[in-house]
């Protein structure tokens, strides 16, 4: 062995900021807005491999939108957009409460990501299906037919809770609204999601699926195999990265996000990918259409890797303090997706402080007294939960004799227990 030979050593990735010490956010590679060109819609996946590199962006620092990128779309649509984001973030707030007094349980936000799953939500038709992970509540929030009273009977497990206890609060399911149930197994999306696709094209149907995904479980197998069935069966779906630069409290470059993007992950599997600014509504409205008409003229998937930052906790039994800078956000370069559409909307005319201060109160006050109702059904401290049967029931069309032997002696022995 030659003498001059240094020891092997693995480079384990750091953040570029800690508690105590501010980030260096020039990792993000941010494109200027209106800066990456818009290909046809019928661009071949190794084609799209610079892209993958750069940013789309079409808001710029003055709220104005520029570029390529920028869509057809009507003022009244923006402002829906923006009254659904400020929605989601008023029914976000209201539920962090409700766990820190305990009437939940458990919580997740979605803070400072809201403009993906809103604008994203608008690019589709009635009849598509999201395979969501629980930070995509903007895709129901967003929309006017899901009662927020019911998603609170959810997160309360209480009598009304329309999955009857069964899935861990904020895991929601609605067939209706194109909301596929949420799985807590992280990146098994993905494969449902082209799988579904998979069988609409199969069927000869004409509606597309939509699957999601964040940075750290990229990490999966099941991302891996989701991308490869898309690509070789150019399966009609939309494959969201949401990278909001952590998983808990692993940063994303542990995921492999340092030496490449998520959205190269795509080119690399023959699929057409972007690299899209998530806290900006437009941008994430174009790329989403983009996308949709890709997969529904049958060009095949695409990857979107959402740059943004998760803002808030990763879930109420997490501390971000220990980890990364408490002003982290404020600094985050891409801004707040609310704030950005605000201020497009502000130098169109079309909206203002005092109409945004007016909607927030109203958001606030209809999410306390939808609370207040969703609280008359019960809650976990009270009792009021779905009786102990449901547990077993909902399976089997007949429930076998091992299932009814188990639910007696469960019931037995609950009996017993006061
Ligand atoms: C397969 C699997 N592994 C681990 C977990 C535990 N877990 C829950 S959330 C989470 C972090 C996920 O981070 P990311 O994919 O970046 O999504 P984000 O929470 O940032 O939206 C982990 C590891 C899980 N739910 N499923
Ligand atoms: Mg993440």
């Amino acid at each position: 062995m030659p003498g001059d030979t240094a020891p092997l050593q693995l480079h384990v990735p750091e953040p570029t900021g800690r508690p105590g010490q501010l980030t260096d956010f020039s990792f993000l590679r941010v494109s200027a807005a209106g800066e990456v060109a818009r290909p046809a819609v019928d661009i071949k996946a190794a084609h799209t491999g610079t892209m993958a590199w750069k940013l789309i962006r079409v808001l710029d620092d003055e709220g104005r939108a520029v570029g390529p990128w920028v869509p057809q779309v009507d003022v009244d649509h923006l402002r829906r957009g923006l009254r659904a984001m400020l929605r989601t973030r008023a029914f976000d707030a209201r539920m962090l409460i409700a766990q820190r007094q305990k009437k939940i349980s458990f919580y997740m936000q979605a803070l400072g990501e809201e403009a993906i799953a809103v604008a994203h939500a608008q690019a589709l038709q009635p009849g598509d299906m999201n395979f969501p992970t629980y930070r995509q509540q903007g895709l129901l929030l967003a929309r006017d037919d899901i009662d927020v009273v019911e998603l609170m009977c959810q997160l309360l497990s209480n009598k009304r809770d329309p999955l009857r206890g069964r899935q861990l609060p904020v895991m929601y399911s609605y067939r209706r609204a194109g909301f596929f149930s949420i799985s807590g197994n992280l990146a098994t999306q993905f494969v449902q999601a082209v799988g579904w696709a998979m069988a609409s094209a199969i069927r000869g149907d004409t509606k597309i699926a939509s699957g999601w995904i964040g940075d750290g479980s990229t990490a999966e197998a099941d991302f891996h195999n989701g991308l490869t069935f898309a690509h070789v069966y150019r399966a009609p779906v939309i494959l969201n990265v949401v990278n909001n630069q952590w998983a808990i409290s692993t940063f994303q470059a542990i995921a492999g996000g340092e030496g490449t993007t998520f959205a190269a992950r795509g080119v690399g599997a023959g699929i057409a990918s972007l690299r899209v600014d998530g806290n900006d509504f437009l941008a994430v409205l174009a790329a989403s259409r983009w996308a949709a008409e890709r997969a529904r003229r049958n060009l095949g998937p695409t990857l979107i890797e959402w740059v943004t930052y998760r803002a808030g906790a990763h879930s109420t039994a997490d501390d971000p303090s220990r980890y990364r800078p408490a002003d982290d956000w404020t600094r985050f370069p891409l801004g707040d997706p609310v704030e950005r559409l605000k201020q497009h909307l502000v130098g169109l005319g079309a909206w203002s402080d005092e109409e945004h201060a007016q909607t927030q109160q109203a958001l606030e006050a209809e999410m306390a007294a939808a609370l207040k109702e969703a609280l008359q059904h019960g809650s976990l401290q009270d009792g009021h939960i779905p009786p102990l049967e449901t547990m077993f029931e909902g399976v089997y069309e007949r429930m076998p004799a091992h299932l009814q032997g188990q639910m007696r002696e469960a019931a037995l022995q609950h009996k017993e227990g006061g």
